[in-house]
C-alpha cells in the first residue's frame, strides 16, 4: 500500500474543490456537497443482500448500517428491477441525480448484482451519477472495475486505522474464504480499506469515508482517522452518530453502549475539520438513509415507487425533461448564489455552483469568532419555508453577521397535523409531549426560524430562551441576519463559541 501525500491544500496549491474536475463532479451530488443538497436528490436500490464482515452496531435482519439507521428493511431488488426502477424514479422525481448502492448488505460483497446494475444505468441514464458504498474489504479486488464503469463516487466506512480499536467493532471478517477474529480481523480490513481508498484516489475517483461515532470506542480516535483519511486522498469524511437500542438486537444495542449526542457530533466534527491538523472536509448533512431511499436527503419518497409500478412494465427514459428540469435549478442556484454575494455572506464552503463555474470562491472562509445556532425549518431549495409543527428536522446553522454555515441536521418528531395541533400539545401525560422533545433537541440554538409558528409553541421556545422567528426568506440570508442581530445585541460577555 501507498500512503504518499495525495492532499493538494497541504501542500499549499489548490483545494480539492478549486479543481474543475471534481467541481464538476460535486456540482449535482446532494451527499458530496452541502450547498447541492438543498436542491438534488438520489435514490438508492436495495440490490447487494450479503455482507462479509459484522459489525457490532449491525443486525443483519437490516439494512447495511454503515450507510443506514439501524432498524429499517429494505425490500431486495433484481438488477433488472431496480434498472427499471430508476428510470421510472428519474423521470418522476427529476431533480434525482445520484444512484446509490449501499446495501443492504456489502456492495461489493455481492459484485454481481451491483455491478449488472451500474452497467444497465450506465447504458441508458447518461446523466445519472453512480455511487457506491462500501466496508471496503474487497475494494481493491474491484478498483478497476470500478474505474472503468465511470462510477464517480465511492464511499468507504473506516471506523478505525488501528486494530486494537477495531477489535471492540469488528467481531470478526471473512476474506478469502477464511474467517478471522480478534485483532487480525480488523487488521485485514484496515489494510484492505486503506489500500483501495489509495488506488481509488491514484484513479481520480472521489472518495468519501464514513465513520461511525461510538463514544468510548473510537471516538477520540477518530481525528487520527481523518488526518490519515485525508492524506491518502479523501475528498470527505463523514462522521455519523452510533444509533443504538435494545431493540435493534445488535450487539452494541444489547450491551448498551449509547451513541452520542448531537453535541458530543459536532464537537468531535469541528475537531476533525479545524484542530489536530486533521484539518478536513467534513459532512455535516448525512441522514443515514436507508438502502432503498428514494428523493431529497432527509426526505423519503419510496413508498411512491411500489414494485407494481415498474416491475415488468417498458420504462420511457426522459432524458430531456430532465435537463431541463436541471437547467432550471441551475438557474436557480445561480439566483441564490448571486444575492449571496451581493450580501456579502459566506457558508464557510462556497462550493462551485456547477460545472460552468469551477473558479468560484472555494476555500473555507474563516469561521468568525463568535457565533450563534439559529435553526431552520425548510423543504429546501435554499428557502425557510417550513411551518415550525410541519418539520420533521431542523437544519443547525452556525450564524454571525456575512456567515451562515451549516453545521447539524438534527431529527425531531413531527406534531403538527393541522391548525389544531398548532396551539394544543399536551403529550399524553406519560412523558415529555413532542414539542418538548423539539424544543429540547434546539436547546442550544439562540433562534429558529421557519415559515409559520402558532402562539402556542412561539411562548413555549420563548420560555426555554429560543427566539421564534416568522420569516419566508432565503436560508444563508434569513441565517446571518438574525444571528448578526442576536450577536450585536447581546452584551459581549454573553456571546461564545457554540
Ligand atoms: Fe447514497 Fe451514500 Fe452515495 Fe449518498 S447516501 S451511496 S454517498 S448517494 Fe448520503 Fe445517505 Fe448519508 Fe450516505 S445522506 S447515508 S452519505
Ligand atoms: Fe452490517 Fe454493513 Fe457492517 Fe455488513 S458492513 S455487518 S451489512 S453494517
Amino acid at each position: 500500500m501507498s500512503a504518499g501525500c495525495r492532499s493538494t491544500t497541504s501542500c499549499g496549491t489548490t483545494t480539492p474543490q478549486q479543481d474543475p474536475e471534481i467541481a464538476e463532479k460535486i456540482a449535482n451530488h446532494p451527499c458530496y456537497s452541502a450547498e447541492a443538497h438543498q436542491y438534488y436528490a438520489r435514490m438508492h436500490v436495495a440490490v447487494a443482500p450479503a455482507c462479509n464482515i459484522q459489525c457490532n452496531y449491525c443486525n443483519r435482519k437490516y439494512d447495511c448500517a454503515n450507510e443506514s439507521r439501524p432498524g429499517v428493511t429494505s425490500d431486495l431488488l433484481t438488477p433488472e428491477d431496480a434498472f427499471a426502477k430508476v428510470k421510472l424514479v428519474a423521470s418522476e422525481i427529476k431533480q434525482m441525480s445520484v444512484l446509490g448502492i449501499a446495501g443492504p448488505g456489502d456492495p461489493l460483497a455481492n459484485p454481481k448484482q451491483t455491478f449488472r446494475t451500474m452497467e444497465l444505468v450506465a447504458r441508458d441514464c447518461p446523466d445519472i451519477k453512480l455511487c457506491l458504498s462500501t466496508n471496503g474489504l474487497r475494494l481493491p479486488e474491484f478498483v478497476d472495475r470500478i474505474a472503468d464503469l465511470n462510477v464517480d463516487h465511492v464511499t468507504i466506512t473506516i471506523n478505525m486505522i488501528d486494530p486494537e480499536v477495531g477489535e471492540r467493532i469488528y467481531p470478526w471478517v471473512a476474506y478469502k474464504g477464511q474467517r478471522y477474529t480478534g485483532r487480525e480481523a480488523s487488521r485485514i480490513l484496515s489494510e484492505q480499506q486503506l489500500e483501495g481508498l489509495a488506488a481509488l484516489a491514484d484513479r481520480k475517483i472521489l472518495c468519501k469515508v464514513n465513520s461511525v461515532l461510538i463514544p468510548g470506542v473510537n471516538d477520540t480516535h477518530l481525528v487520527e482517522v481523518s488526518r490519515t483519511v485525508k492524506e491518502l486522498g479523501a475528498f470527505l469524511h463523514n462522521v455519523m452518530p452510533l444509533v443504538s437500542a435494545p431493540e435493534h438486537g445488535t450487539h452494541f444495542g444489547l450491551t448498551g453502549q449509547r451513541g452520542p449526542t448531537a453535541q458530543e457530533l459536532k464537537a468531535l466534527q469541528d475537531r476533525c475539520e479545524q484542530d489536530d491538523g486533521a484539518e478536513m472536509n467534513m459532512m455535516r448533512h448525512c441522514r443515514q438513509c436507508r438502502s432503498d431511499a428514494v428523493g431529497l436527503l432527509g426526505e423519503d419518497r419510496g413508498d411512491e415507487f411500489s414494485p407494481e409500478t415498474y416491475q415488468g412494465r417498458e420504462i420511457a427514459y426522459d432524458l430531456e425533461g430532465r435537463q431541463a428540469a436541471h437547467e432550471e435549478i441551475e438557474r436557480w442556484r445561480s439566483e441564490v448564489a448571486m444575492t449571496r454575494e451581493s450580501l456579502n455572506i459566506s457558508t464557510g464552503m462556497t462550493l462551485p455552483t456547477g460545472p460552468a463555474a469551477p473558479d468560484e470562491p472555494a476555500i473555507p472562509a474563516l469561521r468568525p469568532a463568535e457565533v450563534v445556532l439559529v435553526a431552520v425549518a425548510t423543504k429546501g431549495s435554499g428557502v425557510v419555508n417550513q411551518h415550525f409543527g410541519h418539520a420533521g428536522e431542523f437544519w443547525i446553522y452556525e450564524a454571525a453577521p456575512g456567515w451562515a454555515r451549516l453545521v447539524q441536521t438534527r431529527d425531531v418528531d413531527r406534531y403538527c397535523n393541522g391548525p389544531s395541533d398548532c396551539d394544543d400539545d399536551e403529550g399524553d401525560g406519560k412523558g415529555p409531549s413532542k414539542l418538548d422533545q423539539t424544543i429540547e433537541m434546539l436547546a442550544d440554538c439562540a433562534a429558529v426560524l421557519c415559515s409559520k409558528i402558532g402562539p402556542g409553541p412561539r411562548e413555549a421556545l420563548e420560555d426555554a430562551g429560543i427566539e421564534p422567528v416568522e420569516i419566508y426568506d432565503l436560508i444563508d440570508k434569513a441565517v446571518a441576519e438574525v444571528g448578526g442581530r442576536l450577536i450585536t445585541d447581546r452584551a459581549p460577555a454573553e456571546v461564545g463559541t457554540p
